[in-house]
């Protein structure tokens, strides 16, 4: 066995050695966050600055969020506004229904903390040859510099299956590693020295507002006894030298080799339970996590995180032909892109960073990588870096399958369990509603409720109510690309049907006998009526007809997978056989609103009437291209400057149209460079890149970065449940290149190569086996595959 892993391992380094490494890396530390270096073991994670003087390492938690599970029944009496809202919208009385709405309010959403910082002070002094980088070949992040006539090196990772933060530091002359280690933390934390270790612990508030709160004098509360808690062990293993402390730290005097391993858990114990009373022993979780690691070598430690991280990103393989490959650090080559020039490196590094970062985030059950992934600094993160179900959440998870990572979806599917339960008493208070409801945001706690204090908030964000429809369509994709009917029967069909049973309850007829949702409200527009009134809450919102018709076409095909629930099956064709019909509008464009209005920011960054396209299927080229113009009309009045990850959904869209030199060119723009936030820059700061390849909205989001990489693979592979379309949006820029590793729906995987725009070869992969139509340009092909089965075709 041991020997088996040795021949893997050695054939992996070398094979690995042929081909040119994908890294991001720079000629100084980070001086800010988005600079710094993430890395993560899908549960926790570091932000790595990479300092000689002082390095500074921040510390984050998935599980560690202000807070404590949600009272879902928070506002018993709002389902009574329900009707009065929609007398309100039925004599057009817009103004009042915007203001009747915010009666259908409850609380804001907790805030996702950060854990502390690690801080390792050294001596000051000259440095020569520094060099940085984070090799996404093998997840280590690497510190390079020459200090005294030594070289100093420093190699870290997160390890999955030691759970632990491993960093070694090392001097090629003995005895010339000599610094401090302190833990600071911006929660209540205490930190002692303990021998060789230094052993902190603390705990989040139980309540954080989000930063656009700020009619709060208390945005930030903690109570004794209550909260999540954290504990934390810093140990270290020296050669030479000896270890010593203070009152706060550990010293390191003249060693030549440390290993220092962060060991640490949280008590946060499932969204449903108190993370205090109830709470996982965070303590003995740590030390158990920490004593099964010290017998193991740093090499042992080492491939053990190289199987396990390989494991999943060596599924897929880009090659875009980059030719002779610029040596330039990675700041300063966004920086050269950005002014036209040609980069395939750093297009396939930017696809592969976005599966890194999927792999680094999100390996938790119940706990979905985060709007920050799980990378985050502060106590009142942007939007309080929490799961906006509107697009963020979602977007987050569009790499998941076609880009080969389905396991990593299961954070993200689990959380939808969560969602159902708190979702279903929701639904009951908030309308009166059958099934389960989800809104605008939702946290580690699955709050489902809408936000906006009670009343205080904006309708067009906080009383949108189809989070838990467009959630519940991950269910299907999830079965589309695995075809795991037990996972299918046993979870996916429940909570997708409660999904739909809650809108079923949300629907009425409109005056032509037409299902649509009232209230309805298109995140987050504003439209423009003829009378002149600028308002949010309306009557069929096009967003809300679009997701529920993708959930019920999904449904409809469940329960012809399951044979089974037919009569709910004939409810759900009712409903689909007279869904008010999309419009196009005047202009041309697919319209967001029932009626034809002018919308008060054409150029808004969301664009969920175009649902059905992207991330939908039921709009498409093929069996709705007339709709499909709409949406191509809809896009070119919005134009293509937006958010980071507006720009992610755009690019893919534009590849589902077929467009492959605006998808490209939008591509190029996600990756404009974008300066860190406290750095001041004398240009419009728009959506693009930072230095860390981390997606700027501006601020930093993680969604941009998967949506993009989501928006490559869209644009070399296109699947239905039963098509798969070769190099659908190909463009010009990419004339030569090759890919493996895609998945299609069906369960495929899909290798092909191409050249002068052209596909040349394919090999599709049975993995669990089945048919399908292949189609690349006029070639159409249907094949039948057994499991494991190839079928191969040259061009
Ligand atoms: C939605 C977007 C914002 C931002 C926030 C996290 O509300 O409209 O642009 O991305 O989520």
């Amino acid at each position: 066995m041991k020997f088996k892993f040795l021949l893997f391992f050695l054939l992996s380094q070398y094979s690995f050695s042929q081909k040119t490494p994908l890294k991001l890396w720079y000629k100084q530390p980070a001086g800010y966050f988005e600079e710094a270096l993430p890395i993560g073991n899908g549960m926790q994670g570091a932000t790595i600055f990479g300092g000689t003087e002082t390095d500074k390492i921040f510390l984050n938690d998935l599980t560690l969020w202000s807070g404590e599970p949600v009272n879902a029944n928070m506002n018993p009496e709002a389902y009574k506004y329900l009707p009065l809202v929609r007398e309100a919208l039925k004599n057009e009385n817009y103004k009042a229904a915007d203001s009747l709405i915010r009666n259908i309010q409850g609380k804001f959403s907790e805030s996702y903390a950060p854990l502390g910082t690690l801080f390792f002070d050294f001596k000051k002094g000259k440095t020569n040859n520094y060099y940085r980088e984070l090799s996404l070949d093998d997840a280590i992040a690497r510190v390079n510099y020459e200090q005294d006539g030594a070289k100093i090196s420093r190699e870290y990772f997160y390890s999955n299956p030691d759970k632990a933060l491993i960093i070694k530091m090392k001097s090629s002359v003995p005895g010339k590693l000599n610094f401090d280690i302190r833990f600071e933390s911006l929660l209540k934390y205490s930190v002692k020295p303990e021998n060789k270790t230094l052993v902190f612990e603390g705990r989040a508030p139980i309540k954080a507002d989000p930063n656009y709160v700020n009619n709060n004098i208390d945005p930030i509360v903690y109570a004794e006894n209550r909260g999540t808690r954290f504990f934390g062990n810093i140990s270290l293993k020296n050669k030479g030298g000896k270890i010593g402390k203070t009152a706060t730290a550990i010293s390191v005097h003249n060693a030549t080799e440390v290993v220092v391993i962060v060991s640490m858990a949280t008590s946060f114990n499932g969204f449903d339970k108190d993370p205090f009373t109830q709470g996982k022993d965070e303590k003995a979780i740590a030390k158990n996590q920490l004593s099964a690691i010290q017998s193991k070598s740093y090499e042992v430690l080492k491939n053990r995180h190289l199987a396990d991280y390989k494991n999943y990103f060596d599924r897929v393989k880009l090659d875009l032909n980059p030719g002779k490959i610029e040596d330039l650090p990675t700041n300063e080559r966004l920086k050269k892109y950005a002014t036209g020039a040609e980069d395939r490196y750093l297009e396939t590094l930017y696809f592969q960073f976005g599966r890194y970062l999927l792999i680094s985030s999100s390996r938790t059950s119940g706990v979905p990588a985060n709007l920050q992934g799980l990378w985050n600094p502060y106590v009142r993160p942007p939007w309080s870096s929490n799961y906006t179900m509107n697009i963020n959440a979602e977007e987050n998870y569009w790499l998941a399958e076609n880009t080969n990572l389905s396991e990593l979806h299961a954070p993200f599917l689990s959380f939808i369990e969560n969602l159902e339960k708190t979702g279903r008493i929701t639904a009951k208070t908030f309308y009166g509603a059958n099934g389960w409801a989800c809104h605008h945001n939702s946290d580690i706690w699955a709050m489902t409720n809408p936000v906006g204090n009670f009343g205080k908030g904006d309708p067009v964000w906080a009383n949108w109510a189809m989070g838990g429809t467009w959630a519940s369509t991950h269910l299907w994709e999830h079965y589309l690309f695995t075809k795991d009917k037990l996972f299918l029967k046993e979870k996916a069909y429940p909570l997708m049907k409660g999904a739909a049973e809650f809108c079923l309850s949300m629907i009425v007829k409109d005056q032509n006998d037409q299902y649509i949702t009232s209230p309805s409200t298109s995140p987050e527009n504003v439209y423009i009526t003829d009378i002149g009134y600028k308002g949010a809450t309306l009557y069929g919102g096009t967003a809300d007809i679009a997701m529920i018709k993708e959930l019920f076409v999904d449904l409809i095909g469940a329960i012809n997978v399951l044979e089974n629930d037919w009569d709910f099956k004939n409810k759900l064709e009712e409903v689909l056989a007279n869904l008010h019909p999309y419009q196009v509008s005047k202009k041309g464009n697919l319209q967001e609103w029932y009626y034809d209005w002018a919308d008060a920011e054409p150029q808004h960054r969301h664009q969920s009437h175009l649902y059905g396209m992207f991330p939908g299927s039921h709009l498409n080229m093929t069996e709705t291209p007339g709709l499909a113009k709409a949406v191509k009309t809809t896009l070119e009045i919005k134009g293509d400057e937006t958010t980071g990850w507006s720009k992610g959904w755009r690019i893919n869209l534009w590849a589902r149209l077929w467009d492959g030199n605006r998808a490209y060119k939008m591509y190029r723009e996600l990756l404009k460079y974008v300066e860190p936030d406290e750095v001041k820059v004398n240009y419009q700061r728009g959506g693009g890149t930072y230095p860390n390849l981390f997606d700027a909205h501006p601020p930093f989001q993680i969604d941009g970065n998967f949506g993009g990489a989501a928006a490559v693979a869209e644009m070399l592979l296109q699947s239905t449940s039963d098509k798969i379309i070769l190099l659908p949006a190909l463009p010009d820029a990419w004339k030569t290149g090759s890919v493996k590793g895609l998945k299609a729906r069906g369960g495929f995987e899909v290798d092909m190569s191409w050249e002068a725009g052209k596909l040349k070869t394919l090999t599709i992969k049975g993995k669990p086996g089945g048919e399908t139509e292949i189609v690349y340009k006029d070639y159409v092909k249907n094949i039948s595959l057994e499991k494991d089965k190839i079928f191969e075709a040259k061009f």
